[in-house]
């Protein structure tokens, strides 16, 4: 008996340990541990067997000695048992003992792992009532200047979430980010519920231009340390360890750097000598690019894009100036760059609309080296597309880009100077659909975006080409389904205008934050209503259109509703008129909390961080602003 489980013992570990290679892991485990408590079994019967012969010598009061106990077989018999339970355990379920390297005869079989790309769903696509040829629309596409068809992008454009866009806190574009859905940065700590102009800079003119001027707003931005130490920063700047950086294009034809606790220099102002309407707009990877777009032309020079180095404030790369291309021949072919262009991080693409009628992608092929402090651009030609309409010319429904656009994945919203609303597929450069916003829309829209494949996009023009005799007439506030262009509700105003400072809307909407007090408000300024020289900001409710709130302002607005949030939501709406007058609203009733004189027209949008507002003013003043 002793000599059969020994050998069974024997055989059973030698079978394990030599790793038993053609019998299934789940099998033998299950064989190891099945005998381990066989043997644990009939020790346990042995030690009861013990114990009963035990109890009866004892009771005979048998003279018999005991034997000692345990026995030397009743422990092997345990040993034996908790080893083969243990060696049974450990076996790899695959077949193979614990840390024994895999031997295969044969190459294993190639898995088919497809590349699991996330689905598709965010796709606009034309409808009956967003059909392009309902506008009698051509569009064309061209690489350089060579017209190309079935164009379709090598690396492929696809845009993020807004809140991602900037790798660094701040506000890099205009109205923010690649929604325009925000141009405010963090939080603030309010407890007075008033504002404050804490400092003002001076700023100067060009030809007839002064101070800051639609659309105008302020960049903010706070760099990275490393990218601090490379830039031309001043020394007692760069050693700032919380600094945060205004710049500002103005006017002026100046780009002004400036902090924004108490406005002082930064470093140098860049004098390009053109001057800029529009925010421009700094790269979004954080790399130190500004891209800034002059918005009339100076000494001989028609406008143009301009790549701007801030290591260095040297321009890297002008572009779009009399394009060939263009078909806009009105005002001396106008080829200003007022729009705030976007960048696809990843593709490494500038993405400008221009008000020549060019919608311009270029390749930038930059080279930075964090490290060494040098940045250079090298730009492909550029992709473009270029559209005509049924009503576009030169004397009416002028060509042209003057807002600037949403960017969602890799669609394109943009409005344009004859009253259309675009949708564009940014990696075939194809328009996917039409609608008419019915005039002259300078007004970046605000995207909303509720689901991964449903979006939102409001948007209004100003009164230019349909007013009456008496310069007079109706525009309406719109909000389109980004899916299919579809008109979901449009507000109609009865406004004024006056030719070169239009009535209707120039701002652009404040779209209330989720979860905040003005969620599910989109709040607008319409200029020149009721009367010519007066305006009102509503807020609608983005499900119905419906005015929840209306502020009745004695002077107009072109500069649009910016929020500062408390950390629990609250919003306080902020809004400048064409009388240097600021006023400070609570969001959820549009009741007027106080207003603060900022000197003269306002016709630039301001910029938040935290608790600061930066606006600059036609009276050449740039103005810090705190909430408190
Ligand atoms: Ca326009």
């Amino acid at each position: 008996m002793k000599k059969i489980l020994s050998l069974t013992l024997v055989g059973c570990m030698c079978l394990c340990l030599s790793g038993c290679g053609s019998v299934g892991g789940i099998l033998l485990s299950t064989v190891l541990v099945l005998l381990g408590i066989g043997l644990l079994a009939m020790a346990g019967l042995r030690t009861y067997s013990f114990f009963q012969y035990r109890a009866r010598l004892l009771r005979r009061r048998s003279r018999k000695k005991i034997p000692s106990f345990p026995d030397p077989f009743t422990i092997v018999l345990c040993v034996a048992g908790a080893v083969l339970i243990l060696l049974g355990l450990l076996v790899p379920k695959g077949g193979q003992p614990a840390n024994q390297p895999e031997v295969t005869t044969d190459p294993p079989e190639q898995t088919t792992t497809m590349a699991t790309e996330p689905p598709v769903v965010f796709v606009p696509q034309m409808e009956a009532a967003s059909n392009p040829a309902n506008w009698g629309i051509q569009w064309e596409v061209f690489q350089g200047t060579q017209k190309v068809e079935n164009f379709r992008r090598s690396e492929p454009i696809s845009f993020g979430d807004p809140q991602d866009y900037f790798a660094l806190p701040g506000i890099s574009a205009f109205r923010g980010n690649n929604y325009r859905d925000s141009a405010t940065y963090g939080t603030a700590s309010i407890t007075e519920q008033r504002v404050e102009t804490v400092w003002t800079v001076d700023t100067k003119s060009l030809d007839n231009w002064t101070g800051s001027g639609w659309t105008g707003q302020p960049l903010i931005v706070k760099w990275d340390q490393e990218t601090k130490d490379i830039m031309n920063l001043y020394d007692l700047k760069k050693m700032k360890t919380d600094l945060v950086e205004v710049i500002y294009a103005t006017l002026d034809g100046h780009i002004y750097f400036l902090d924004l606790d108490d406005g002082s220099y930064t470093r140098e102002p860049v004098n390009v000598g053109m001057c800029f309407k529009g925010a421009g707009s700094l790269d979004p990877r954080g790399y130190p690019l500004m891209y800034v777009g002059s918005g009339d032309s100076h000494g001989g020079k028609q406008p143009r894009m301009f790549v701007i180095s801030l290591v260095t404030g040297q321009i890297l790369f002008e572009y779009g100036h009399d394009d060939p291309l263009s078909l806009r021949k009105d005002n001396e072919n106008w080829c200003a760059f007022d729009s705030s262009p976007l960048v696809d991080a990843e593709t490494d693409t500038l993405i400008w609309p221009g008000e020549n009628g060019l919608l311009y992608t270029i390749k930038l092929n930059t080279s930075y080296d964090k490290a060494a402090g040098t940045i250079s651009i090298a730009p492909d030609a550029p992709v473009l597309s270029r559209y005509d309409t049924d009503r576009s010319s030169e004397s009416k429904y002028w060509y042209g880009y003057e807002a600037s656009a949403n960017i969602v994945e890799n669609y394109l919203y943009v409005s344009e100077n004859g009253g259309m609303f675009y949708c564009v597929d940014l990696n075939t450069m194809e328009l996917v659909w039409a609608q008419d916003t019915k005039d002259d829309s300078n007004c970046s829209p605000a995207f909303q975006r509720t689901a991964e494949d449903q979006g939102y996009v409001y948007t209004a023009p100003s009164l230019h080409w349909t007013k009456d005799s008496q310069s007079k007439g109706s525009i309406s506030l719109y909000k389109l389904d980004a899916i299919t262009g579809e008109i979901l509700w449009e507000v109609p105003y009865q406004v004024h205008t006056v030719e070169g400072v239009s009535g209707g809307v120039q701002s652009s909407p404040l779209l209330g934050k989720a979860g905040s007090s003005i969620d599910g408000m989109i709040i607008y300024t319409i200029s020149r209503t009721p009367y010519a020289g007066s305006g009102i900001m509503v807020a609608l409710d983005t499900d119905t259109g419906r005015e929840i709130w209306r502020l009745d302002m004695n002077l107009y607005a072109w500069s649009s509703p910016v929020a500062f949030y408390d950390k629990a939501g609250r919003a306080y709406v902020a809004v400048c008129d064409s009388g240097g007058t600021m006023f400070l609203v609570e969001g959820a009733t549009g009741q007027v909390l106080q207003q603060i004189g900022l000197g003269s027209l306002v016709e630039a949008s301001p910029a938040v961080y935290e608790d600061m507002l930066v606006v600059g003013t036609r009276a050449q003043q740039i103005c810090g602003v705190k909430i408190k």
